[in-house]
């Protein structure tokens, strides 16, 4: 065996040697040391032989095949160094600039949270998180939803089994936090959301922030104040708004807020379907019922809460007229920002 080695080193290095042409000493690689190679089927079988042997053969013939390896490397140089010299073009330049390595970037909706969050930060707000699984309680119940209400069908929620589900807003982190923390309260809720629903304008999976302010003497004032900052934080200082009576089971009063659309700047256009106005919150005032199931005295405190679609935020912002593009993680999107 040791000479079979010894024979085969001997013809794949006189080989290395004598190659002219970095193809072929390629395929000398690939036919002495490859996966099937001369050498390869020789320490494969080693395992026939008895242990003692087996040693010792296995460490000649893996020295032979480092030292073919740095044969080949050697002659791969020397090969190409002849060939910088036979035509100078072919030589490497270092004075090249180097190429710079791609980087990662956050995507456009997590850039578009983080900001929201800042926003709120600066108005003295938390930013708190919680589970995506969720129960029918968290979910529905502490919200005053009532037990028939047509968001709890299978139609319109993701379920996992019985009451264990894939939550359908942020509100049960803030029933959560209510439950946890005492008046006075400022805290968004920002998170990944789920709902039985893929199309156009709807994902199965989508953002939302919400947030929640609760403390002695809150009032739709203070709502309004607040949501008007922010939404002139996000949109300029321009931005007009409009407050729409609406019904939440959650809230009472309740409000869906409009802001003058950002593309027709209220002249009429596809984007605000020739109204002027986009919607782009949802809030209101605590309903009692809420405050008691985080609680908290509703005859001692009021408190306010709103809640956004975080793609329709980022959309509306960079002027992003599908959905898709959030999700298609296309490089050519996901650089411009
Ligand atoms: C929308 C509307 C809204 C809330 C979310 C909330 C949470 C608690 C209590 C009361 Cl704990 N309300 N959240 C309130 C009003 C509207 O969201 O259009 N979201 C995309």
């Amino acid at each position: 065996m040791k000479n079979q080695l010894e024979t085969i080193f001997k013809k794949i290095s006189e080989a290395v040697r004598q190659v002219s042409e970095l193809k072929q000493l390629e395929d000398i690689r690939v036919k002495a040391l490859g996966r099937k190679g001369e050498l390869t089927r020789v320490l494969q079988g080693l395992k026939d032989l008895p242990p003692a042997v087996r040693r010792e053969v296995g460490q000649i013939a893996n020295v032979m095949k480092g030292q073919l390896l740095r044969h080949i490397e050697t002659r791969v140089e020397e090969l190409k160094r002849a060939s910088w010299t036979a035509d100078p073009k072919l030589r490497p330049d270092p004075t090249l600039p180097g190429r710079p390595p791609e980087l990662g970037r956050e995507h456009i909706l997590n850039r578009t949270i983080r900001d929201i969050e800042d926003i709120f930060r600066s108005l003295g707000f938390a930013v708190a998180e919680g589970p995506e699984v969720e129960t029918d309680y968290y979910n529905f119940g502490a919200m005053n939803f009532p037990v028939d209400h047509p968001s709890r069908d299978m139609h319109d929620t993701l379920f996992i089994s019985g009451d264990v589900l894939l939550r359908t807003h942020t509100s049960p982190v803030q029933v959560r936090y209510m439950e946890q923390q005492s008046p006075p309260l400022r805290a968004i809720m920002p998170g990944k959301t789920y709902r039985c629903d893929d199309d156009a304008t709807h994902s199965p999976m989508f953002h939302q922030v919400e947030g929640l302010m609760v403390d002695r003497d809150v009032s739709f004032a203070d709502l309004k104040a607040v949501l008007t900052l922010f939404i002139r934080r996000v949109f300029g200082t321009g931005a007009q708004l409009r407050f729409r009576p609406s019904f939440f089971p959650f809230t009472e009063p309740s409000a869906e807020i409009d802001m003058a659309c950002v593309k027709c700047r209220g002249k009429g256009c596809n984007l605000c379907k020739g109204t002027g106005w986009v919607e782009i919150l949802g809030a209101g005032m605590v309903h009692p019922q809420v405050l008691r199931a985080g609680r908290i005295d509703p005859e001692t405190y009021t408190g306010f809460a709103f809640g956004m679609g975080v793609e329709r935020m980022a959309m509306l912002k960079y002027g992003i007229d599908h959905l898709r593009y959030f999700f298609e993680n296309d490089l050519r999107f996901l650089r411009q920002f």
